[in-house]
């Protein structure tokens, strides 16, 4: 119901009487005032005056499902939102509801997490406000446990689609990084709950640096990092609308694969990739076997296929850091 009131209040861009949204809505006009109420504590700037009803002045800056559903036009993919604006992990919460059942397509997404998951144990800086710190809970029947790293290359092709929607522009460094001058604008970590006969779930984490400030990362990122905000030339980019619309390429992309196979997603992985053609080193974690060679392609399966002196060896995502050889350092 506060959904419905404040959408009317921002589509009538002008004065809404208490009358109007109490008959249209069927409740009480005390109802409606106390959903203003509790709207004006969740930031919402609306003025009441006496006998013209309420204005809205302004939105607070947040990724609520009050602000995120207004924008987003897809069928499943974020239809469900679990919204918090504090959380350790949105992913570790994600294969929570998971377990517990959540539909297909379930978005969880907070303000800011205390303890951001990257791969390997890594930590993901997720400052208030600042970014999109979200995961999405898929339950895809058309893959076996073995395609789950392809959900990765999705995610990464529907994020760089957003960032050229919003004129800016991305390379994807294999097998989870977006990366604008080789510095990371996104991390991407996928995790799944399987059967021997099938996949659960799937639970895709997304990070994005939308609205951090230059010179405001902590130092151990400060040279590796960037943000939309940052490409941007210093002007903040609305976090509700760069989501609705990497949710919507994701299902494009999505149901793209189901319905015609990996093989259109994957070309256009190719064409936006930053490591295709270049010198890699491929660090095995746990083994620490190290190679190094030229990226050459990707094969069906999503892998990474390097042409080292012996010949092409094929790398599968999740077992491997792999770096340029001439980056300085390890991102
Ligand atoms: P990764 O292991 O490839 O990268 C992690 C590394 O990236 C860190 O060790 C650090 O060097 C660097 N880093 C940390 N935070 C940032 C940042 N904000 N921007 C740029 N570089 C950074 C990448 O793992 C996968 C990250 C997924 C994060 C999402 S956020 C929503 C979801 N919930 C969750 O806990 N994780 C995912």
């Amino acid at each position: 119901m506060r959904t419905r009131i404040l959408n009317a209040l921002k589509e009538a861009k002008s004065f809404v009487s208490g009358e109007f949204l109490a008959d249209n809505f069927g409740v009480s006009r005390t109802a409606v005032w106390k959903h203003i109420k509790e709207l004006k504590r969740h930031g919402y700037d609306i003025e009441s005056v006496t006998g013209n009803g309420y204005l809205l002045k302004s939105s607070p800056d947040v990724v609520s499902p009050e602000e995120i559903l207004p924008n987003l036009h897809t069928k499943f993919i974020g239809r469900n939102i679990v919204y918090r604006e504090t959380l350790d992990s949105t992913s570790t919460l994600a294969k929570k509801v998971a377990a517990e059942g959540a539909p297909d397509g379930t978005l969880v997404i907070a303000e800011e997490q205390g303890a951001g998951r990257g791969r390997l144990s890594r930590g993901w800086y997720s400052p208030k406000g600042e970014g999109l710190w979200f995961s999405l809970i898929l339950r895809p029947k058309f893959l076996l446990p073995a395609d789950a790293p392809k959900c990765t290359l999705v995610s990464s092709v529907a994020v760089i689609r957003a960032v050229k929607a919003f004129g800016l522009a991305a390379g994807i460094k294999w097998p989870n990084d977006i990366l604008h001058d080789n510095r990371k604008l996104t991390g991407i970590l996928t995790e799944m709950s399987a059967q021997t006969d099938g996949i659960d779930f799937i639970v895709v984490g997304i990070g994005i640096n939308v609205n951090i400030a230059a010179g405001t990362f902590p130092k151990d990122i400060a040279d590796i990092a960037t943000s939309l905000r940052i490409m941007n030339g210093g002007k903040k980019i609305s976090r509700a609308e760069f989501l609705a619309n990497t949710l919507e390429e994701f299902e494009n992309l999505y149901l793209t694969a189901q319905e015609k196979g990996f093989a259109p997603v994957f070309d256009e992985w190719r064409k936006n990739s930053a490591t295709l053609g270049q010198r890699v080193n491929v660090i095995g974690v746990g083994s620490g076997e190290t190679f190094s060679g030229v990226a050459a392609d990707i094969d069906e399966d999503g892998a990474l296929l390097v042409k080292t002196d012996d010949g092409t060896r094929k790398v599968l995502a999740g077992d491997v850091s792999i770096r340029r050889t001439e980056d300085a350092v390890s991102i």
